[in-house]
């Protein structure tokens, strides 16, 4: 029973819907032996994250999982629902599917956005009728208590980090790496660390900053690519190429402080055990703001807290070299908090776990 799963992506933009969709799906396939069927509407984005996929091939097995071109409701006109149906962030399920899952009646999630806010507690786990089909569909929230859904959190992660840690040689300068949003003051970031104390060596994997551009503007040059390092005073910046999934998570575990952003990458920064400094995707009335300060609070950071203070500088004005040197001072402390949060978190049971026994319990 419920061994045969669909997960439904739509890449809305940027690499979070993939990139959480694809997590989920191998882990499900890895390490509950499941039959994993990934349904993606953009094969061009999926391969960047997708290591091995073949963007022309509308239907491949990738690491026990077979992902599949979603282009259309045509193509589902003989597609057998699964036993489990996973709709990832309301992307809106093929009417045909649909119209199958009505005899096979499968459980239908949807997978929702992740956010620390108090609510999600009360909505995770909750149904509503298909008005169309009188199908139930319940909303699996992920989040950081025992209510929710949990995070998503490899098995062998954690042995993983520790292994890769107590292989890296420390440098002497100071490892950060760069991922966020094109608008965040990134000039005011690179200024404040070229007037470090101590010199900074900063990695910024490609397709990640939008704003390119921007960097190669702060170091004087017309345009920049992927091996390039440049210096300015106390920082040294090089361009990485995009990452996989498993390049990127080692990058986190071995930099002093991660910037990082949206939803994936975030949690990823999190399981790092580093310190990290998280850019919300931006939302409308300014909503990122409260989802930050939700995460600080879950986080156990005060308001008067540096760590504070620099998210909401880096989300909402700029970084000034005092700014950065008031968290470079507090960075061994913060390092220190940042494992005991990092182990309180991991005391959760994870996603998938959670997505596994809410299934079997409805059996
Ligand atoms: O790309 P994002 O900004 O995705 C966003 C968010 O998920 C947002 O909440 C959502 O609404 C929007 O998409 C549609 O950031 P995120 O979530 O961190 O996803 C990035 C993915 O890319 C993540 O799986 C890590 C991966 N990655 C690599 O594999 N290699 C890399 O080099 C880098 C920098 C990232």
């Amino acid at each position: 029973m419920n061994k045969r799963w669909d997960i439904f992506c739509r890449v809305v933009d940027n690499f979070g819907d993939i990139g959480v969709c694809w997590r989920l799906a191998k882990q499900l396939s890895d390490e509950y032996a499941l039959e994993v069927r990934l349904w993606v509407d953009d094969l061009n984005v999926a391969s960047k994250i997708v290591t091995g996929l073949d963007a022309s091939l509308n239907n491949q097995k990738v690491n026990g999982v077979e992902v599949f071109l979603w282009n259309g409701d045509a193509i589902f006109a003989n597609i057998t629902p699964a036993d489990v149906v996973i709709e990832a962030f309301a992307c809106e399920l093929p009417k045909l599917y649909i119209q199958h899952m009505v005899a096979k009646k499968p459980t239908w999630l949807n997978l929702e956005y992740l956010s620390a806010e108090a609510w999600v507690d009360d909505f995770h786990a909750q149904n509503s009728i298909h008005p169309a089909t009188g199908l139930r569909k319940t909303f699996f929230f992920p989040g950081f208590t025992d209510k929710t859904g949990g995070l998503i959190r490899e098995q062998h992660l954690v042995a993983q980090r520790e292994a890769a840690k107590a292989e890296f040689k420390r440098l002497l300068s100071l490892q950060v790496s760069l991922f966020c949003y094109p608008h965040a003051p990134i000039h005011s970031l690179l200024q404040a660390m070229s007037e470090s104390e101590h010199s900074v060596e900063c990695f910024v994997p490609t397709g990640s900053v939008l704003g390119l551009g921007k960097i190669a503007e702060f170091f004087g040059r017309a345009q920049i690519e992927v091996g390039d390092t440049l210096n300015k005073q106390k920082l040294s910046l090089t361009v990485l190429p995009f990452l996989t999934q498993e390049e990127y998570d080692q990058l986190l575990w071995c930099c002093d402080l991660n910037f990082v952003r949206g939803e994936d990458s975030w949690i990823r920064a999190l399981w790092s055990a580093q310190p990290f400094i998280w850019q919300t995707y931006p939302q409308d009335e300014k909503h990122h703001l409260k989802k930050l300060d939700a995460f600080l609070d879950k986080y156990e950071v005060k308001q008067n807290d540096v760590l504070s203070e620099f998210h909401h500088a880096w989300l909402e004005a700029e970084i000034t070299p005092k700014l950065w040197n008031k968290l470079m001072t507090a960075l061994p402390a913060l390092k220190e908090r940042a494992e005991l949060q990092t182990q309180k978190f991991e005391q959760h049971t994870d996603l998938a776990a959670k997505l596994v026994i809410f299934t079997k319990n409805k059996v």
